[in-house]
């Protein structure tokens, strides 16, 4: 009798067993879930983190810091009605921190929404600053532009850049809006930090090119060089030396690594400069561009709790991810870190902040790719816009880092 039942138990365990492996895989076949697609990212990242070899591209396809300089020296003179171009100050390397800002009555601080568009926290992530260079140019192009019929179907304005088929053709987003731009650029403020690391950017590294004395700034002795700015934030510091394996890989005091966070927050003349401007001015919505992944991810990236705004972050980022058609969700679940820049936006003072993780590489070579990259991110960049207009969330007072 014991046996039989034994038997019974074992044939049912087995089936069971077989059933769910099955199922499991099947789903996996499917549709990868969001852990798959993030495991894959991560463990590519990761290994790119030790990766410590300057990126050397073709010359042409990216901008280099001077022909950007000179382009929005160009572009402030011939739009100065809607475009302004301030130096948020030198970096090591002193080379200015160029910060755009996008209205109407563009010298005036107006009491409209301000959104805060960042590109470059890391050098060797060419297509973070190309896609807000090419919003500059499509903002400046077409505000002043009656509507026009882009596509000769008779019909203006028809098919504006938000990822759907408006018109029904077979085409997507192929008649973009003047309307939409005038409307943005009149009743928002957009601040654009296309290269926040240009000397980063300029030798082709992820970090900053500022000698580090050890990691904690103690050495008499220069013992390497960059820090990983988008660690540098002060947002739970701490935590790194609470939890030091939650961590592992992904921030780092060891001031060698691609991942070093700095000596202590806002030890960096470039997040000195972000810190200043977020205390001066109310941003609602912040994007900060980042290569790759293909993703928009939202804090925490310190903790797997769930930020108090989770509902809001997941519903502004569903209509983002309707644009780019990227992977959306919390950022600690691509890989733990501290001291990233939305972190501290969203806990400091509640700016509604999203990395945006572009594309499949740090710099595809077809231009192709990163022009369809570059459009699809002006439709992103206009929705925010014209979503923090209806967005009624209180800032937080502001709070330094103590
Ligand atoms: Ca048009
Ligand atoms: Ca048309
Ligand atoms: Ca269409
Ligand atoms: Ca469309
Ligand atoms: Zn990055």
């Amino acid at each position: 009798m014991y046996g039989d039942c034994m038997k019974k138990t074992i044939v049912v365990l087995t089936f069971l067993v077989i059933g769910v492996m099955i199922s499991s895989n099947i789903s996996a076949m499917i549709s990868p879930t969001f852990e798959d697609k993030m495991s894959i990212i991560r463990n590519e990242k990761l290994k790119d983190f030790q990766n410590n070899v300057p990126l050397i591209i073709d010359s042409g396809l990216y901008h280099t810091y001077d022909e950007m300089t000179e382009l929005l020296h160009n572009l402030e003179s011939n739009n100065s009605d809607i475009m302004s171009l301030t130096s948020l100050g030198k970096t090591y390397e002193d080379r200015d921190i160029w910060m755009v800002k996008i209205s109407d009555n563009v010298s005036n601080n107006e009491d409209e929404p301000e959104v805060l568009l960042i590109g470059a926290h890391h050098g060797n992530e060419k297509p973070s600053y190309e896609v807000l260079i090419y919003f500059i140019k499509h903002i400046v192009q077409n505000y002043s532009r009656k509507n026009t019929d882009n596509d000769g179907d008779g019909e203006v304005n028809e098919d504006p850049i938000d990822g759907m088929d408006n018109d029904i053709d077979g085409l997507i987003d192929e008649d973009p809006s003047e309307d939409r731009v005038r409307d943005v650029t009149n009743n928002t403020e957009i601040y654009i930090i296309p290269m926040l690391n240009p000397d980063g950017v300029e030798a082709g590294i992820r970090k900053n090119c500022a000698p580090n004395y050890g990691p904690f700034g103690l050495s008499k002795e220069i013992t390497s060089y960059g820090v990983d700015l988008n660690r540098n934030y002060g947002y739970r510091w701490f935590f790194l030396f609470i939890f030091p394996k939650f961590y592992f890989l992904s921030t780092s005091y060891d001031d060698e690594s691609n991942v070093y966070r700095g000596e202590k927050p806002f030890s960096e003349l470039e997040t000195k400069a972000i810190r200043k401007l977020v205390s001066e001015q109310d941003f609602k919505i912040c994007l900060s561009y980042h290569t790759y992944g293909k993703l928009i991810i939202y804090p925490w990236g310190y903790t797997k709790l769930p930020a108090k705004d989770k509902k809001l972050f997941e519903s502004i980022g569903k209509d983002i991810k309707q644009i780019n058609n990227y992977t959306l969700g919390q950022s600690v679940f691509l890989y733990p870190t501290i001291g990233d820049a939305c972190d501290w936006l969203y806990g400091r003072k509640r700016v509604i902040s999203y990395t945006i993780e572009l594309g499949d590489s740090h710099a595809p070579s077809d231009p192709a790719i990163l022009e369809e990259m570059s459009i699809r991110h002006v439709g992103v960049n206009l929705y925010i816009c014209e979503k923090s207009k209806s967005l009624k969330i209180k800032n937080r007072g502001f709070t330094p880092f103590v």
